[in-house]
C-alpha cells in the first residue's frame, strides 16, 4: 500500500499533500505521519486479523486543531493514494470518549481499539480518568493528548501549567502513572520508536492498558521526511503464551492433592476467549467455577458447575465454597478486594492458590503456584496434564446443592415487593429474561454492580459488561456507544443510576449523531442508594447521599426532592423516552424499545432503599475509630469483629 507512494511523486501535488521524496521518504507533518501509521496497523490472533485502530475519537482545541485535526481532515477529504482511511468521531467530553474506546476494545476482546485526541490542558487532563480505567481494567486504548510548545518560545501558552522546578513538566505528566507506556514527542523523528513501542504495548495481553503519546502542539505541525517503511502495513501478533512444563507440573501436583477445589474465572478468561476450554476443563475435573465481575459469563450460567459471583457481593453458595476451598485456581483474575471479600473469603487455613495468568504480576498473587500463560492455552494444557483426575464427586454435588439453595433464597428478589416503587432487583430479573444471550448489559457503579453480580445469569461471554475495576460513574453511557459500534448485531443496554446520569449524560448527543441504537435504562431513586446503605451500615446515617433541596430549617440537604426531570432532560437530546414505575410497565417499555431502530431511554422510578439481595460477603471500609456518635461507635464494634478473619495468604 504505502509502496504506491514512490511511484506517484508527481509535482502536481499541493504543498499540503504527502510528497514522496527521492530517497524513499515522504514529507509529512507529525500529525499526518501518525494518522497514516495508525491506519496501517493490524492485530492478529488465531488467524483472525483486523485493523487495530479503525478510528479516532477527538475533541479539538488550539492544541490539536491545526496539527492532528488537520491530519484527520486531510485523511478524510484528500487522502494520499494508498493511504488507509482513518475515520473521525466527535465526542462531547474527553473522559467519555476514552470510555467509548475502552468499551469498544473490551467488546472486541482487546483485538481492536480507538485512538483519542484531545487539546492541551483541560482537554487532555479530562482523559486521565479514562486512562486510569483502561489501565486498571487492562484494556488497550491509545491516548493522544496535546502538550505545550516544545520550543517554549511562547510560554506560557493558554492552559499551560508553569512549574518553576522544571521546564519540561506539563499537566500531561499526570498520564504517566496511569499509562502502561508514555512518551512525549518533542522532535518529529521520536515518533518512529514511540509509535512502534505504543503498538507493542497495546497488543501485548500482559502489558496492555492506556498508552499515551503526548504531542506538543508545535511538533504536531512540524514536517519531516519519513522513511516510507514506517508506513508499511504491520501485523502485531497477539500472543497466547503456553505454560512452562515445570510450572504446569507444579500446578498439577497441587490440584491433585485437593479435595475441595474451586476455580475463579476472571476477565482474562473472557479476553482470551477461553469459554470452551473452561467448560471442557470443568467437565473433565468436576471443579466448581466461581466468577468475578469481569469474568461472569466465561462459563455459561446454565452449566451445572457454574456457581456464580464470589466475594463481597457474591452469592452465598460461591462464598461457602470459597471459605472451605483447599485449592483455589484463579484464571485471569487479579483478585481485587471484591473478589477476596477483602481477604476474608478464603478461610481454610490450608488454602493454596494456583494462578493461571498471562501477567506474572497477577499469577504470583497470594503466594500462588504460578503458571504464566494465556487462559485458554493454560486451561487446555492443565486439563490434559491432570490426565483424568477429578475432584471428589460429593464436592460437585454439594456445590450444585448450594447453588440450588441460593436460587430459592433469591426468588423473592424478582417478585413484586410490598412497596410503592419496584426494587431494582425486580427490574434486573425482568431484563435478564428479556435480553438475548448475546445482547450486552453495561454497568459500572452504584448499588447495581453488587445486585447484578449476585443475581445476573450470563449465558455467553459477551453479555455481562461490568466495569468494576475502576467502577467509574459515567462509564455506562459512553460505553454503550462503544459496545454498539463493536457489535451492531447486539442489543446494547446501559443501566445508569440517577447519580451516574447526572455526572455524564453528554454522550447521548454522540449516540444520536452516530445513529447508534442503544437502550438506556436509567434508575431514578433520587440519590446514591449504594453509598447511602454503606453509610448507614457504617454508622454515618446516609449523610449526604440523597438528592434533596437545602432545608432552611435544618441547614442540611434533607429538604424536598429536586424538580430535576430526567425524562425531559433525555428527551431534549432528541431521543424517545418512556418513564415507568412498575416491573410490568418496564417489560412493555423494553419490548417497544427493542422494536425501535433508534436509541431509546427507559427511566424507571425505583425504591432508594432496595431491598438488596441477601448475601454473606464482606467489604473492608474502615469505620471511625473514635466518635461522638452512638451509630458510629456501634458500627466500629461490628467493624472490628468483621476484621477478625482477614488474613494474608502466605
Ligand atoms: C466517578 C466516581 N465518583 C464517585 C464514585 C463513588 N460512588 C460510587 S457509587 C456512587 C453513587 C451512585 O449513585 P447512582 O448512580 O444514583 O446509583 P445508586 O447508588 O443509586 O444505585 C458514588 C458517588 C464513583 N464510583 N465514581
Ligand atoms: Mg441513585
Amino acid at each position: 500500500m504505502s509502496d504506491h507512494l514512490t511511484a506517484d511523486g508527481s509535482a502536481t501535488q499541493g504543498a499540503d499533500r504527502a510528497a514522496p521524496t527521492a530517497a524513499g521518504t515522504v514529507r509529512l507533518t507529525v500529525g499526518q505521519a501518525l494518522v497514516r501509521f495508525l491506519a496501517a496497523q493490524y492485530a492478529e490472533r488465531d488467524g483472525v486479523r483486523e485493523r487495530f485502530i479503525p478510528g479516532t475519537f477527538g475533541i479539538f482545541g488550539h492544541g490539536n486543531v491545526a496539527g492532528l485535526g488537520q491530519a484527520l481532515l486531510q485523511n478524510a477529504v484528500s487522502p494520499t493514494e494508498g493511504e488507509d482511511e482513518m475515520p473521525y468521531y466527535q465526542a462531547r467530553n474527553e473522559q467519555n470518549m476514552v470510555h467509548t474506546a475502552v468499551a469498544y476494545a473490551r467488546t472486541k476482546n482487546r483485538m481492536q481499539t480507538f485512538a483519542c485526541t484531545a487539546s492541551i490542558g483541560p482537554g487532555s487532563t479530562n482523559m486521565v480518568t479514562g486512562a486510569a480505567l483502561a489501565t486498571v481494567d487492562r484494556i488497550p486504548v491509545l491516548l493522544l493528548p496535546s502538550d505545550i510548545f516544545a520550543t517554549r518560545t511562547v510560554d506560557p501558552v493558554l492552559q499551560q501549567l508553569e512549574d518553576e522546578t522544571g521546564g519540561d513538566i506539563s499537566v500531561n505528566d499526570a498520564f504517566r502513572p496511569v499509562s502502561r507506556y508514555f512518551d512525549r514527542i518533542s522532535r518529529p523523528e521520536q515518533l518512529i520508536p514511540a509509535a512502534l513501542q505504543a503498538m507493542r504495548v497495546l497488543t501485548d495481553p500482559a502489558e496492555t492498558g492506556a498508552v499515551t503519546l503526548s504531542l506538543p502542539q508545535d511538533v504536531q505541525a512540524e514536517v519531516f521526511d519519513w522513511p516510507l517503511e514506517f508506513f508499511r502495513e504491520r501485523t502485531w501478533h497477539v500472543a497466547r503464551p503456553v505454560p512452562e512444563p515445570a510450572a504446569l507440573e507444579r500446578a498439577v501436583e497441587v490440584i491433585r492433592s485437593a479435595s475441595r477445589p474451586v476455580l475463579i474465572a476472571g476477565g482474562g478468561a473472557i479476553y482470551s476467549e477461553a469459554s470452551e476450554a473452561l467448560a471442557a476443563f470443568t467437565d473433565a475435573t468436576g471443579i466448581p467455577v466461581l466468577d468475578t465481575q469481569a469474568g461472569k459469563g466465561a462459563l455459561s450460567a446454565d452449566h451445572p458447575l457454574c456457581i456464580g459471583g464470589v466475594g463481597s457481593t457474591g452469592n452465598n453458595a460461591a462464598n461457602e465454597l470459597a471459605a472451605e476451598a483447599d485449592v483455589i485456581i484463579g484464571v485471569g483474575t487479579r483478585y481485587t478486594d471484591f473478589t477476596t471479600a477483602s481477604h476474608t473469603a478464603f478461610r481454610n487455613p490450608e488454602a493454596r492458590f494456583v494462578n493461571l495468568n498471562v501477567k506474572a504480576f497477577d499469577a504470583a498473587k497470594h503466594s500462588a503456584t504460578m503458571v504464566v500463560t494465556d487462559a485458554r492455552a493454560g486451561l487446555a494444557a492443565l486439563a490434559a496434564a491432570l490426565d483424568g483426575w477429578t475432584a471428589p464427586a460429593e464436592h460437585g454435588e454439594r456445590a450444585r446443592q448450594r447453588r440450588g439453595d441460593w436460587e430459592e433464597l433469591v426468588k423473592p428478589c424478582f417478585q413484586p415487593h410490598d412497596q410503592e416503587l419496584p426494587a431494582q432487583t425486580e427490574i434486573f430479573g425482568a431484563l435478564n429474561e428479556l435480553m438475548g444471550e448475546e445482547d450486552i448489559v453495561i454497568n459500572a457503579a452504584g448499588s447495581m454492580p453488587g445486585d447484578l453480580q449476585a443475581l445476573w445469569k450470563a449465558r455467553s461471554p459477551i453479555q455481562y459488561h461490568l466495569e468494576y475495576g475502576y467502577s467509574c460513574m459515567g462509564y455506562e453511557l459512553p460505553a454503550s456507544l462503544g459496545a454498539k459500534m463493536a457489535r451492531p448485531q447486539s442489543e446494547v443496554v446501559a443501566i445508569i443510576g440517577d447519580g451516574t446520569f447526572q455526572m455524564a449524560p453528554q454522550e447521548i448527543a454522540t449516540i444520536v449523531a452516530e445513529r447508534m441504537k442503544v437502550i438506556l435504562v436509567v434508575l431514578q431513586n433520587h440519590g446514591w442508594s449504594s453509598i447511602g446503605s454503606l453509610s448507614e451500615s457504617h454508622g454515618s446515617q446516609r449523610f449526604g447521599t440523597k438528592y434533596r433541596m437545602r432545608n432552611e430549617a435544618t441547614g442540611l440537604l434533607d429538604g424536598e426532592k429536586l424538580p430535576f426531570d430526567i425524562p425531559a432532560n433525555i428527551r431534549s437530546y432528541g431521543i424517545e423516552v418512556e418513564e415507568v414505575s412498575s416491573t410490568v410497565d418496564f417489560r412493555e417499555a423494553y419490548r417497544r424499545a427493542e422494536q425501535r431502530t433508534e436509541a431509546t431511554a427507559i427511566v424507571v422510578n425505583t425504591d432508594l432503599y432496595g431491598p438488596n439481595p441477601p448475601g454473606n460477603g464482606w467489604w473492608d471500609v474502615p469505620v471511625a475509630a473514635v466518635s461522638t456518635l452512638e451509630s458510629t461507635q456501634q458500627a466500629r464494634i461490628q467493624y472490628e469483629k468483621a476484621l477478625e478473619p482477614q488474613r494474608h495468604y502466605l
